[in-house]
């Protein structure tokens, strides 16, 4: 299994949630905590210079393990679900550039708080075929550039639509999205699922990436939440994709990554 670990550009701002921010720097960083590659997260593909990305990746011998777009919503305020024109048309040109981005880099895209939301006077069955309709074309995009979606259940205090793991499974299936996956984020799922490893288990085929911290959101083994057990249920499921780290940095950000990549390698070579 590969750890990556979340990061922004310099002028991401302040609600991104990343560990790092500054590719040159963040990148080099990661490497020599031990991680195999990071998780970008961008809110459009302009975002970033694909000729310095390549240079810095290929220099410290790491990859990218996903690209995320939390701040197409966080930054850019834009959402698929919208029933506004421009919020939605936003966020699906957004979107669309990065999947193209990831035809390069990492080759999966994850949709997490831009899915959107139940809006006022909208109905959930509204604002869930409304995402569908999107991810149907986003889909298709995807598809021809060799490319994942997947999608991340947010837990209920950020968000009124698609908490658990089981839910959202259940909502591609009903809208048979038999291509679109899960970023199941433990956090999120220790709030929501009624069990981390038996969402996990029961919904595997799903599951495209993992986002990993602990039940307090810090450094995987500073929490209660059994990552050994969930580490185990992946490796015995064999598990093919990332174990990506994102988690609130506290007030040193390099001694919390470095923190989760010893612990996580710790349990991996045992
Ligand atoms: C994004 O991956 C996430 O987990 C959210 O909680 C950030 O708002
Ligand atoms: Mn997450």
């Amino acid at each position: 299994m590969k750890f990556s670990v979340a990061i922004a550009g310099e002028n991401a701002p302040k609600n991104a949630f990343v560990v790092w921010r500054g590719y040159k720097g963040s990148i080099a960083k990661a490497s020599a905590y031990g991680y195999d590659g990071v998780e970008l997260a961008l809110s459009e593909a302009s975002d970033i210079n694909k000729a310095d990305l390549q240079h810095y990746l290929s220099k410290n011998h790491m990859s990218v393990s996903c690209i995320s777009t939390g701040l197409t919503f966080a930054q850019k305020g834009y959402y698929l679900s919208s029933r506004d024109e421009a919020t939605h048309n936003g966020a699906m040109k957004a979107v669309t550039g990065l999947i193209h981005l990831a035809s390069e880099f990492g080759n999966l895209v994850t949709l997490g708080r831009v899915r959107g939301f139940v809006e006022e006077n909208q109905s959930r069955m509204e604002a869930e075929e409304a995402l569908a309709e999107s991810l149907r074309t986003l889909e298709r995009i995807a598809l021809d550039n060799g490319v994942k979606i997947a999608i991340e259940p947010i837990n209920r205090y950020e968000s009124n639509f698609l908490n658990s793991v089981d839910e959202a499974a259940e909502y591609l299936d009903r809208y048979g999205l038999t291509n679109i996956g899960i970023l199941a984020d433990l956090f999120h799922m220790n709030i929501e699922d009624s069990s981390i490893c038996g969402a996990i288990e029961r919904n595997f085929s799903r599951i495209y990436h993992v986002h990993i911290a602990d039940s307090n959101r810090h450094a995987p083994g500073m929490g209660h939440t059994d990552i050994k057990g969930v580490i185990n249920t992946l490796k015995r499921l064999n598990y093919r994709g990332w174990l990506s780290v994102e988690i609130l940095s506290g007030n040193d950000a390099d001694q919390m990554a470095y923190r989760a990549s010893s612990y996580l390698r710790e349990i991996l070579n045992h």
